[in-house]
C-alpha cells in the first residue's frame, strides 16, 4: 500500500497568511495533481495540519520564534487544497507547551500506516525546511519507503531548498516529480 502525505498546505503558510511560505500557492495544482494521482493507484491520502492552541509555546509571544499562525479553528488553519471525502487528517502540535514539525509526532501516523498495510509514502507540502523535511525523516525513522514529490514542496527560505533536499537524499529519502512518476 502506498500513502500520500500532504504537509501543512494550510491559509496562514500562503502568501497573505500569517507565517507565507513565498510562491507557496504555485504548488496547490500540483499538489492537487497527486492527490488525484494516488488516488487513482489506491493509495491512502493523508493531510497533515499545524493545530495551534492560541497560546502555544512556538509563537514569539511564548517565548517561542514564530508569528502567530494555524490557531485551531481560525481561518488562517484552514486547508487551501481540496481533500477527497476519506482523506485522513492528522492535527499536530495541538497542544500549548509541545512543539511538533513531524506529521509523526504525537500523532499516531506511524500505526495508521502501519494499520493499512503502507509501505511507500509520497511527501509534499510546506516548509520544505521544517515540516516536510522533519515528516520525511520522521518517516525514515519508522521503516517506510520515502519519496520527496520536489515539483510539489516549497521552503520559507528558497535558498536552502537544495540543500535540504541533498541531506534527505543523504538520509535514504528518494527524490520524485510527476513526469516519473506518470511514467
Ligand atoms: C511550519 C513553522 C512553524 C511548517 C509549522 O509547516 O513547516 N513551519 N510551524
Ligand atoms: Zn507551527
Amino acid at each position: 500500500m502506498e500513502a500520500l502525505i500532504v504537509v501543512d498546505m494550510q491559509k496562514d503558510f500562503m502568501p497573505g497568511g500569517a507565517l507565507p511560505v513565498p510562491n507557496g500557492d504555485r504548488i496547490i495544482p500540483r499538489v492537487e495533481e497527486y492527490i488525484g494521482l494516488f488516488k487513482e493507484r489506491g493509495a491512502l491520502i493523508v493531510a497533515t495540519r499545524d493545530w495551534h492552541p492560541e497560546n502555544h509555546m512556538s509563537f514569539k509571544e511564548y517565548g517561542g520564534i514564530w508569528p502567530k499562525h494555524c490557531i485551531q479553528n481560525t481561518k488562517g488553519a484552514e486547508f487551501v487544497i481540496k481533500l477527497p471525502e476519506d482523506a485522513i487528517i492528522i492535527s499536530k502540535a495541538d497542544k500549548p507547551d509541545k512543539e511538533a514539525y513531524s506529521g509523526f509526532e504525537g500523532t499516531g501516523l506511524a500505526n495508521i500506516l502501519k494499520e493499512r498495510e503502507v509501505k511507500k509514502v509520497y511527501i509534499c507540502g510546506v516548509a520544505t525546511e521544517y515540516c516536510v523535511k522533519a515528516t520525511a525523516l520522521d518517516a525514515l525513522k519508522h521503516g517506510f519507503e520515502v519519496y520527496l514529490l520536489k515539483d510539489a514542496v516549497k521552503g520559507i527560505n528558497p535558498s536552502d531548498e537544495e540543500k535540504v533536499l541533498k541531506e534527505l537524499e543523504e538520509n535514504g529519502v528518494k527524490i520524485a516529480t510527476m513526469n516519473v512518476l506518470k511514467a
